[in-house]
């Protein structure tokens, strides 16, 4: 599982023992000196604890700390790998931690980021962030007293975790792809909508054993066939996990927006930048695209230090942290290496200046790689001021244009929805969500694949006559309605290249060959923003309604933050559908009291109509740059 596609999280020092393997003949000389220890926290569990301590250190350093579930290095490297390459050189004592209850450190894993700040007596991430940030600069032999902490994905949640009650000692963090409300978005679920495919598989894979990843063992390869084969949820527990993964149960005890998730949502105890933090967001982050928008905005509640920043750029989740970050799937990036000048340009100055004293602190509060121009841009504010909210209305003609529909000849498109055939979320065979490497970029696959499909609406407009910039937050407004009582809409917007696209994305004799990855860049359906809403959530999160079948609703779908430019001659489309199947479970269509306790006779067809008249006009509202 080390070698887990999505998770960069150990990429600092697992990618050294990967690179050791190709060392030349010649011993290396050691780059770090390698402790472990086991920390004690206030209630008595100790945590595993890895201290690489640069082996020429020639004066007191800061610690560098990183909190994971994923395990610790057990060697010290011989080779600093390309994305700790911009770091080491400034200088830092790297220490890794396994969470409690993982690996060799005592106590449980709950797979929760819940904080009580007002039950002195709990532990959790924030306190046993504290207390081993008071440990580390009591104990580690050669540290200046200062600690940053860094990470992606969960050990950027226990990053950001920190900003609730730091340790004085902490001086700047960098959380990266942070969840904060796993009800809400990002990798559990989408506004309600349960991500089944990956909320299963990673609470196997992280609740089944403690000393290792276990991947779900599928008897079938193309795990949509596995998925519908299944039928309604509560098989998961009653043929396979018999109730053995905790957090498996707690989402299928807690459908709604309750208590439980209430308190999981972390996010909403935050109210200033309490440290130097900068937040770091992939556009195309198939896991945790929305939570760092999150932190960024409640930490800019209060910042009167000016020291809450975000980063956010054309990659897949932690795709910063890889080697080059030049392209993402097929789409190139313009020549540049956006993960490398990322680290080299922002990451290690922002350290080096919070951490060394040393440098000019960042002169922006946002900074992104902008896609489709291919360029790096900094903002005084995010969103930018002069963006204009910019209504783009989808036609029953199945056009998309800044024209509002006037036509009441044909106010309506439809399609039927069949739960027993659910519009796959990527081509199929679609494997296991990982190991694999294909999970990482399907948020970019060409939508062609779905094109023959009767149960997408697409709606596109006329070869744009120059470049369309769209920078800040993206929303979706239908007026919609279905023949169920519960139901989806699923909203994509997307980038459709120009036919002769290919030959002007890569330089010669680079990118992908014709009929490579069976893809080309010409005629590609690239999505920007997609985003799910379910039916029962639309009243209320925490007490789900029927929808009234065949009655008109609005339905407001978030389509978050992006900084895209749609080129000239490049076309905009919108697709609509009502099932994204396993990523999102299926919706019965019929309303329940729970979707996890459906029985296989709940789920039927469902007629879904798309309203684009003068009353119900139906649009996205995107942010235009002047
Ligand atoms: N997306 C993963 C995760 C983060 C936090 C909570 C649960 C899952 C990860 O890649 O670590």
């Amino acid at each position: 599982m080390r070698s887990s596609t999505s998770h960069i999280v150990l990429s600092l020092l697992l990618a050294i023992s990967t690179a050791a393997q190709q060392a030349p003949q010649q011993p290396l000389k050691p780059l770090f000196k390698l402790q472990e220890v086991m920390i004690p926290m206030r209630d008595g569990v100790r945590l595993q604890t890895v201290i690489l301590t640069p082996a020429d250190q020639q004066e007191p350093l800061p610690i560098l700390f990183r909190r994971t579930p994923y395990g610790v290095p057990d060697k010290a490297p011989e080779q600093i790998p390309a994305a700790a390459k911009e770091l080491a050189q400034d200088g830092y004592i790297f220490v890794f931690q396994n969470l409690r209850g993982r690996f060799k450190s005592e106590g449980v894993f709950n797979l929760s980021s819940w904080v009580d700040l007002n039950d002195a007596k709990a532990t959790n991430e924030t306190t046993d962030a504290y207390d081993s940030i008071d440990w580390l600069v009591k104990n580690v032999p050669g540290n200046d007293g200062k600690v940053g902490m860094y990470g992606v994905s969960y050990d950027g949640l226990t990053t950001a975790l920190t900003l609730l009650h730091p340790h004085p000692a902490l001086k700047a963090i960098s959380e990266q792809a942070s969840p904060v409300d796993q009800w809400m978005n990002d990798d559990d679920h989408r506004y309600g909508a349960l991500r089944e495919s990956y909320d299963f598989e990673y609470a196997v894979m992280e609740q089944s054993d403690r000393n290792k990843n276990t991947h779900f063992d599928f008897e079938t390869y193309d795990t949509y066939q596995w998925y519908l084969d299944l039928g309604p949820l509560s098989n998961i527990n009653a043929k396979y996990l018999h109730s053995s993964i905790p957090y498996w149960n707690s989402t299928i005890d807690h459908p709604d927006y309750d208590e439980f998730w209430k308190k999981e949502a972390w996010v909403n105890q935050l109210h200033a930048s309490t440290v130097p933090n900068l937040n770091v967001a992939g556009f195309w982050d198939q896991e945790d695209p929305w939570g760092p928008w999150q932190i960024f905005r409640h930490a800019e509640e209060n910042d009167p230090e000016h020291t809450n920043f975000i980063v956010a750029g054309p990659w897949y989740h932690g795709e910063w942290q890889s080697d080059k970050g030049d392209s993402i799937g097929i789409i190139p990036f313009g020549g540049h290496e956006t993960a490398r000048e990322f680290r080299e340009n922002i990451e290690a100055p922002f350290f080096r200046y919070y951490l060394h004293g040393k440098g000019e602190r960042p002169a922006w509060q946002a900074s992104t790689f902008q896609s489709g121009s291919n360029t790096w841009h900094t903002y005084a504010t995010w969103p930018p001021k002069e963006a204009k909210p910019t209504k783009l209305y989808l036609h029953s003609d199945g056009t998309l244009s800044s024209t509002a529909p006037d036509t009441t000849a044909r106010t309506y498109r439809e399609y039927v929805s069949d739960p027993a055939n659910p519009v796959p979320y990527r081509q199929r065979p679609i494997s296991p969500t990982y190991p694999g490497g294909d999970w990482r970029t399907w948020e970019v696959a060409d939508q062609r694949f779905v094109a023959d499909r009767p149960d997408i609406l697409s709606f596109v407009s006329q070869p744009l006559d120059r470049d369309l910039t769209v920078t800040g937050s993206l929303a979706a407004h239908l007026f919609a309605s279905t023949s169920g009582t519960d139901g989806d809409f699923v909203v994509k917007l997307m980038d459709v290249y120009p036919e002769n696209a290919q030959k002007n994305a890569w330089p010669a004799g680079e990118g992908p060959k014709p009929g490579q990855y069976g893809q080309s860049l010409n005629g590609y359906e690239l999505p920007i923003a997609m985003e799910v809403r379910r039916g029962r959530y639309l009243v209320s999160y925490e007490k789900p309604h029927a929808l009234t079948p065949n009655a008109p609703a609005e339905w407001t779908i978030p389509l978050r933050d992006h900084d895209h430019v749609f080129l000239k001659g490049h076309r905009i489309m919108v697709q609509v559908q009502s099932t994204w199947f396993p990523v999102i479970d299926r919706n019965p269509q019929k309303f329940v009291p729970s979707i996890y306790r459906a029985t296989a006779s709940d789920f039927v067809p469902a007629t879904q109509r798309i309203y684009c008249s003068p009353a119900m006009p139906s649009y996205l509202e995107l942010p235009v740059m002047p």
